[in-house]
Order: C-alpha cells, then structure tokens, then sequence
C-alpha cells in the first residue's frame, strides 16, 4: 500500500467532467456513507457545464470538490479508466476501485481491485445497481442525480448505449424524483445546449476525450444543439480552431455537433482527410486552404458507440 497522508477517500470521473461523472460521483459517495464508510468524498476534475450546474442548483446538491493532482491520494475513479482521461498523477494515486462503462483502458494498480465496467449508459446506471443490491433506498435527490446522469449520457435514452435496465430504471427514479421524465429530460438537455454562446475553443474542448497509444493521441470532442443553423454558421470558424489545437500534438482531433432533439451529428475533423475519409464512407465537405472537413452522420449520437471505434483504428 503507498502511504497516504490524507484519509479522505474521493470518488472522481474523468476530465472535462460530464453530468455523469459529477452525479455518479455524488450517488457514491452517497452510497458508501450509506454503507457506513467514513471520510468519502465526491469530487470532480474541472469545471462544471452549463446542463450539471442547472441541475445541481434545481436539486439544491453541493458541487463536488475540485481536484487537480491525485498524487497520495485515495481514489475510487468512476466513469473512465483511461489515464489520459484521468486527472493530473493518478499514477501516484492509491486507486481503490473502478466503476465504467467504456472500453478497457490503461489504468494500472499495484494491488487487486474492485474493477466492475459493464456496457450501460450511464456509470451512475450501474451505481443505482448498487443500492439495488444491498437495499439502500434512494432519497429524492440521489434518484434525480442518477436519473439527471442517465438522460445526459443516453441523450434521454435515444443513444445506441440505451439497455434496457436503463429504461426501467430511468422510469423507477423518474417516480422517485416525482418529475416527468420527458420533461424534466428535454429541461435538463436544453439546459446544456449553450453551445453557440461559447468561443471554438470552449465548444471543442468542454465535453473532450483524449485516447493514446503509444505516442499517438486522437482526441474526440462534443457539443449539443438544438437545431444546426446557427452553429453551422460559425463553421469555417470552429473548423480553423479544431485544426489549430490538433496540430500542436495530436494525430486527429474531432468534434461531434450533435442535434439532440433529431439525434444527428455534424463531424469536424482535422487531420489526414483521406484516412478520415474511408473511416466514415461519406461526403466529405471541405473548405479551401484548411487541413480538415466536415462529415454529416445522420442518427448518430454517440461518442462511444458510434464514432470513437472507427476513429481509434488511426492510431
Ligand atoms: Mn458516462
């Protein structure tokens, strides 16, 4: 065991923080003080967006700390197992536990852990399984964070990653909470669809996630809509930013527009165009004199399912 100073445990997701990782975060913790573990923390590993502060102040729920440098530091990770996705030195960190729902990373420990990953949509869905399974109730407010998770990731269940223990569940907790479920959902999705207030550089790099092998990084961005018009406006804009931070160290960058209500996807790249080009199959719109395009992607929503594993095969 490395020696640790401080006692508290904290429980954290990846960087870039979503709605999931900040409300899984909070659900256990929850959890394990419910189970009698003392000194557990939920935190989180930079700054919130728009849809989790509009949903930590409906709830009136405390935001998690910040934490920056894991190093001695007692970490249950949630929601990522990737170290490029993790905050700064969790190598140093005495990692407890994992809990996600993504692909098998590179995070490492020197002791056996817990390590539960199942395909869901939400980690926070497998956090509810949880106090299923020891019979601890869900209160109002843990209910509307694991629900608020579950929408935000699944896109009000409409993503590919959708199971159907997410349904049921989401219908459960929805009771729970005492909201509408299609209400509350399309309130808290509009919520984070600030995305054409924000400069090109907060859209690409607000909700963004870094994959490595070797030497190679791919980074893969994204930003909901309501409607494509006025984004759409500013791509040339957008575009010239993706390229300008994908040439400073990665071998492509990518940036999922995503319309939530129709559930299609505008994919800007930046990179080798004719590898891009086969991964997708589809026209590719240009513009003259940049290193990069633009690829629509009908009824695609997700990151994970639907444009992560294609573009991983560049590295
Ligand atoms: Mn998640």
């Amino acid at each position: 065991m490395k020696r640790v100073r401080d006692k508290n445990i904290y429980v954290i997701g990846h960087l870039h923080p979503d709605t999931d990782s900040v409300c899984g975060a909070i659900a256990y913790a929850h959890f394990l003080k419910e189970k009698h573990k003392r000194n557990v923390v939920p935190a989180r590993a930079g700054e919130l967006n728009s849809e989790t502060k509009f949903i930590l102040k409906k709830w009136k729920v405390k935001t998690p700390v910040l934490l920056k440098d894991a190093t001695n530091k007692n970490i249950i990770i949630i929601d990522h197992n990737e170290i490029e996705q993790a905050i700064k030195n969790i190598r140093e960190a005495n990692i407890l536990e994992i809990i996600d729902h993504h692909r098998i990373g590179d995070v490492e420990t020197i002791h056996p852990i817990p390590f539960e990953n199942e395909p869901r949509g939400a980690v926070a869905a497998i956090i509810a399984d949880r106090y299923s399974w020891f019979r601890i109730p869900f209160s109002r407010k843990i209910a509307a964070m694991i629900l608020s998770a579950i929408i935000s990731d699944t896109l009000l269940l409409k993503s590919p990653t959708t199971t159907p223990k997410d349904r049921v569940l989401a219908k459960k907790l929805a009771k729970i909470a005492k909201v509408n479920l299609q209400k509350y959902g399309h309130e808290l999705l509009e919520a984070g669809c600030d995305t054409i207030k924000h400069s090109a550089n907060k859209i690409i790099l607000t909700d963004f996630k870094t994959y490595r092998q070797g030497t190679k990084k791919i980074g893969i961005g994204q930003a909901p809509v309501l409607g494509f018009n006025k984004i759409m406006s500013r791509k040339e804009e957008i575009l010239k930013e993706l390229i300008r931070l994908q040439k400073r160290n990665h071998e492509a960058m990518f940036l999922m527009i995503t319309e939530i209500i129709a559930g299609n996807t505008y994919l800007f790249f930046a990179g080798n165009e004719n590898k891009i080009k086969k991964l997708f199959n589809k026209k590719v719109e240009t513009i003259t004199g940049l290193n990069g395009g633009i690829i629509y992607l009908p009824k695609v929503v997700s990151r994970k399912k639907q444009v992560q594993p294609k573009v991983l095969g560049l590295l």
